[in-house]
């Protein structure tokens, strides 16, 4: 082949490969819905790559009995998780579903030009619209609306993460998981039942009702937390929505290997704790060694146990005990939380909550709820038993105190209780906290619970008992509502 032929035939090559490439059928982005990852793409190219999302304003359960109208990219909090590669041209379509009452659009991080996208994709309920985007840095990054009031839009769940692997790929891991935090605000305060509308105020007074993994309180707990074997690598994509707050994330019995901090491409080793800003993500990786439960938690502990930011990993396998002695995570530590030794869920908070707004509450779910409801909360001292601690804790079981007055009771439930009392003629003098954080019908099933068990016999306590003595007695400073 003389020179003249070869330049030409490597041109004709060049072109037809330039043309082939221009002509490749645009890849459809593979969506997934939290807590699962699409596969990585595999590819040692850039290609063009299609993402269809949906916006739709929806109603679902944000705990158990407390319904929110969350607006949502593809139908859940967080919204669709997205997979490309760096170099590849994204040409994305947002659709708002006709039953839409509000305008959207979406602002992704992932996006180099003004407002990530935003100004581009303004969508009216019943609308479509479509812009292209090239992926030029790696990353794992969020996405989410940016229409006014931003903050509302954040607020009721309008976020999710995209993903942009490098050309290298990331590495191999056994599994892959997709967790999002982030805080909500509602009229009625945490667990109070029904449908709770947003509030505003609260939202700007950054006083978050809940706090949440992938968008309702027990998402990722029970049947539904997160599953690994002894020996496997875990990668866990972990995002905040935001609006307000910042998340210390961390998982109890857990050292993360390595933390791509901020979803960016370098990674920092042997790390307890990460800070996941408003609008940022971390991407945390480590190997599972000990069978057993380990919460997810943001490590601001009042959320994780009393905003509901809380989430499960659930490790199977056998035992290591030079890494690890034994004893499970118990009851104490968890509360309500843990996870129960049976794996049907625990319905019976939900059950009383239904009954007792049909008018038809019998005794017997009362008790069982208010079982499920001491356990979480006055166990801890009083112990499962109702038996107290010598000295410390005064019994529940057969005390003549606690039986003499049903008000009283609920009085110290709510209010709490200090100096000295005589509780079957033994002494105590010690303080107990308030509980008036408690709605008035758990502390009603908690009261009946108590006063109709461990050799106790008494009545049903009433919500509406437990809201008269919350409305004319006093609440020592700083206790809630
Ligand atoms: C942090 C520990 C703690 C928790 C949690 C706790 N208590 Fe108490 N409780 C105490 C202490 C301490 C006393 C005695 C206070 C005193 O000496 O004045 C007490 C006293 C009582 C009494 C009166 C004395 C008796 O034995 O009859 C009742 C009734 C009672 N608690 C019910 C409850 C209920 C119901 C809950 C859950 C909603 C609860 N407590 C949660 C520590 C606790
Ligand atoms: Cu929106």
């Amino acid at each position: 082949m003389n020179q003249f032929k070869a330049v030409a035939v490597a041109v004709a090559v060049g072109l037809w490969a330039s043309t082939v490439h221009a002509q490749a059928k645009p890849i459809q982005a593979v969506l997934t819905d939290a807590p699962a990852v699409p596969p990585p793409t595999g590819r040692k190219a850039p290609a063009k790559v299609v993402v269809e999302l949906v916006v739709k304003e929806v109603t679902l359960p944000i705990s158990e009995g407390v319904n929110y109208t969350f607006w949502t990219f593809g139908g859940k909090v967080p919204g669709k998780f997205i997979r490309i590669r760096q170099g590849d041209t994204v040409e994305f379509h947002l659709a708002n579903d006709p039953g839409s009452k509000m305008p959207h659009n979406i602002d992704l991080h992932a996006v180099t030009g003004p407002g990530g996208g935003a100004a581009s994709s303004f969508t009216a309920p019943g609308q479509r619209s479509q812009f292209s985007f090239k992926a030029l840095n790696a990353g794992l990054y969020v996405y989410h609306c940016a229409t006014a009031p931003v903050g509302m839009h954040v607020a009721n769940g309008m976020y999710g993460m995209i993903l942009v692997e490098p050309p290298e790929g990331l590495s191999k891991v056994d599994r892959e998981y997709y967790v999002m935090q982030g805080d909500f605000y509602t009229v009625g305060k945490y667990r109070e039942k029904g449908l709770q509308p947003f509030d505003m105020q609260k939202a700007i007074d950054e006083n978050a009702t809940y706090v949440l993994f992938n968008g309702s309180e027990g998402a990722l707990l029970g049947d539904n937390a997160l599953p690994a074997k002894v020996g496997e690598k875990v990668r866990l994509f972990v995002g905040n929505g935001g609006p307000n707050l910042v998340s210390s994330f961390h998982v109890i019995g857990e050292i993360f290997d390595r933390v791509y901090t901020e979803g960016g491409s370098k990674f920092q080793e042997n790390v307890q704790t990460t800070l996941i800003p408003a609008g940022g993500t971390a991407i945390v990786e480590y190997k599972v060694e000990i069978p057993g439960s380990y919460p997810l938690v943001d490590h601001s502990i009042f959320r994780a146990f009393n905003k509901g930011a809380l989430a499960m990993m659930t490790v199977a396998g056998p035992d290591n005990k030079a890494i690890y002695s034994g004893k499970e995570l118990d009851e104490v530590y968890m509360g309500d939380r843990a996870p129960g030794p049976s794996p049907a869920p625990d319905r019976s908070v939900a059950r009383a909550a239904a009954e007792l707004a049909g008018g038809k509450l019998t005794l017997e779910t009362q008790i069982a709820a208010g079982k499920t409801l001491f356990n979480g909360t006055c166990s801890v001292c009083h112990q499962p038993t109702g038996l107290g601690i010598p000295m410390v804790f005064p019994p529940l079981a057969k005390s003549d105190f606690l039986m003499a007055d049903k008000l009283r009771s609920v009085a110290i439930a709510l209010n709490g209780l200090q100096g000295e009392v005589v509780v079957n003629g033994v002494k105590y003098n010690s303080v107990m906290p308030p509980m008036s954080n408690l709605t008035d019908d758990a502390i009603a099933n908690i009261l009946t619970y108590v006063r109709n068990s461990f050799g106790n016999v008494g009545e049903a306590v009433t919500a509406v008992e437990v809201s008269k003595v919350r409305a004319t007695s006093a609440r020592p400073a700083g206790a809630a509502h």
